[in-house]
């Protein structure tokens, strides 16, 4: 299956909440209060969040305006153009040697997504060890060491229970000595409390800065696209340990939310470099914005 056809499969849980809606008022080709408060309620219900909606709706008025003659054609194409604008074109690339640390609350997706990264970044021809930093969880080793063959990389895993930062010192120490372009590190979701679990990614940051200096750095955030405006708040809380780059956007396939990536390019400025889209190796895409607008209207 193509990319395209991918996002658009996707996607399809949300155009089909919103996309027919859409098409049903712009259709009317009458572009009074009623048509934008109606659009706005439809947006709304697709997490696209209040301020968002309202700068949306704002762009798309100002456009109406200048554009006298605008008829339902050329409003949808307003409304595509100012959607593309929000979410901007910033896409994920990387210099090696380089550390993509993956960070996110438990259950997000964070082992699924190094599994596909792994995938993507050998495909390209890069090398990879994975970092197996989850020690929290019981079986997430195990779980990673499948990914990991799955994908044909390396992986340095200590046992349950041990010292993250020093799995992510091995793994950094083993990518200097073998000059392997990329290491992967996984993270813990939930430790014994907020506070830890903070503390624990900021040593993490740290060993890599320290062991690796010359690598540069990716610190990405893992958000379920099914918790809509909630993952708002968890990029705020992860933002304050460790500085995040980007955004990885996972099971947009089950959900109606997927106008939460429009909130979060809008409300936190983190471009979204990675949509997941289901649960198999190949279900990770670049995010490209101009097919995620085709996706959902
Ligand atoms: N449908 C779907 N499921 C996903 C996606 N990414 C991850 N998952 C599933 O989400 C669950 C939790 O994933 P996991 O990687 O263990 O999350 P972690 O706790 O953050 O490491 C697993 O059942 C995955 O198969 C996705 O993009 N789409
Ligand atoms: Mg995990």
């Amino acid at each position: 299956m193509g990319f395209f056809q991918k996002i658009i499969d996707g996607l399809k849980k949300t155009k089909e909440r919103i996309g027919f809606k859409l098409n049903e008022i712009f259709k009317r080709g009458i572009f009074d209060e009623d048509f934008y408060e109606e659009l706005e309620f439809i947006l709304l219900s697709a997490d696209v969040g209040e301020e968002t909606a309202e700068d949306i709706i704002d762009q798309l008025r100002e456009r109406m305006r200048q554009d006298r003659v605008a008829d339902a054609k050329r409003a949808n194409q307003y409304l595509r153009e100012v959607l593309c604008e929000i979410l901007g074109d910033e896409k994920f690339e990387i210099q090696t040697p380089c550390v993509i640390t993956v960070a996110g609350v438990n259950g997000v997706g964070k082992t699924t997504t190094i599994g596909k990264l792994a995938n993507i970044f050998v495909k390209q021809g890069k090398s990879v060890v994975i970092a197996a930093a989850d020690t929290f969880r019981a079986a997430a080793g195990e779980q990673l060491e499948v990914w990991a063959k799955r994908a044909g990389v390396r992986i340095i895993k200590h046992e349950e229970g041990s010292d993250p930062a020093a799995v992510v010192f091995d793994a950094v120490s083993s990518a200097k000595s073998k000059g392997t372009d990329i290491v992967l590190v996984d993270t813990a979701g939930r430790l014994h409390n907020k506070k830890n679990l903070m503390e624990e990614l900021k040593k993490i940051d740290r060993v890599i800065e320290r062991e690796h200096p010359t690598a540069t750095r990716k610190n990405l955030i893992v958000l379920d696209a099914t918790t809509g405006q909630n993952a708002i708040a968890q990029v705020e809380v992860f933002d304050e340990a460790i500085d995040i780059d980007g955004i990885v956007l996972t099971k947009l396939d089950g959900t109606a939310k997927g106008g939460v990536v429009l909130a979060i390019k809008h409300d936190m400025d983190i471009p979204v470099y990675f949509v997941g889209v289901g649960e198999g190796i190949d279900d990770l895409l670049y995010f490209d914005p101009q097919s995620y607008v085709e996706g959902i209207i």
